[in-house]
């Protein structure tokens, strides 16, 4: 913007605003890019927490941000933790100037909506991006309650038991299975792609007690587990099995297989119990 199409510096003055934040600074024509966009669109669910680590790559500029209706919880600047988290709030600013770094945790709003973050300096308003809070979806819903969403159409139930095996035959300690079958026997598990399956583990060692940890490739799923202040879902791809999650009483989650099709491998996090059989392929497909 400051440079004639021979490459000159036409006016000096329009790259300095002076001071910044003044009318000069409109007067320059420049503006802040968000990820190389002027007023990008961030889309959050209702309550959706993301971590925003900005980077102020601006020549000769102060921000002091703001998302309307929100607090901006600062847990890091200049890539250094804070003490504590630092929750400013909707009437106040997070400072960011040319090479500070900040890192915040931002909860969307539970109320659908527009949220414009903006830049306050010296008074003046100019709108960075726009958080968009859409209306929720059947995913969303899902991601934030599947257990209790209710009948979901195309669920599918994938069963697995981990099992000292195999299940016909000759039993041995020694021989560890998924379903039945040592590693590499047995067939692949076939899933689609974009499908939410509800999954029941179960862990059945006859005479033997430990747990076996289930761990999935590529996707990962959603489970209860007890929190600190009471039972919460968590995303995660590793989770124990213990022989409580019997034949009768198996371990429930659910997951979806987003984005990828082809081949990868359930198995059991203990390496000995893996190393000795006890993994299953997968085969994504995209259509049933
Ligand atoms: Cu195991």
């Amino acid at each position: 913007l400051f440079y004639t199409p021979t490459g000159t510096v036409a006016n000096l003055d329009l790259s300095t605003p002076s001071p910044p934040g003044s009318a000069s600074w409109q007067d320059s024509q420049r503006r802040i890019t968000i990820n190389g966009q002027i007023v990008p669109k961030i889309t959050m669910q209702p309550g959706e927490v993301q971590r925003w680590r900005m980077i102020a790559g601006t020549y000769d500029k102060f921000l002091q941000l703001q998302l309307a209706g929100h607090t901006l919880n600062e847990i890091a600047v200049d890539s250094l933790y804070l003490p504590k988290v630092d929750t400013w709030g909707v009437t106040q600013t997070v400072e960011l100037d040319s090479g500070y770094r900040s890192d915040v945790l931002v909860k969307a709003s539970s109320t659908p909506g527009t949220y414009m973050l903006t830049d306050n300096y010296a008074g003046q308003q100019s709108v960075l991006a726009a958080v968009v809070v859409p209306h929720p979806t059947l995913e969303s819903q899902w991601n934030a309650d599947p257990v209790n969403h209710g009948p979901v159409a195309d669920r599918h139930v994938q069963k697995m038991v981990f099992n000292f095996g195999p299940l016909t035959g000759t039993v041995t300690e020694t021989n560890f299975a998924v379903d039945g079958n040592v590693y590499p026997d047995g067939p692949h598990r076939k899933l689609v792609l974009n499908r939410i399956d509800r999954w029941e583990l179960v862990t059945n060692t006859g005479s033997k007690s430990n747990p076996h940890l289930f761990h999935i490739h590529v996707n990962p799923f959603q489970v209860i587990r007890p929190g600190p202040t009471g039972p919460e879902m968590v995303w995660r791809d590793t989770v124990s099995v213990p022989k409580e999650n019997g034949p009768t009483n198996p371990l429930v989650m659910y997951t979806q297989y987003k984005v990828f099709t082809g081949g990868f491998v359930i198995h059991c996090h203990l390496v000995d119990h893996e190393d000795n059989g006890m993994m299953q392929e997968v085969d994504v497909s995209s259509s049933p």
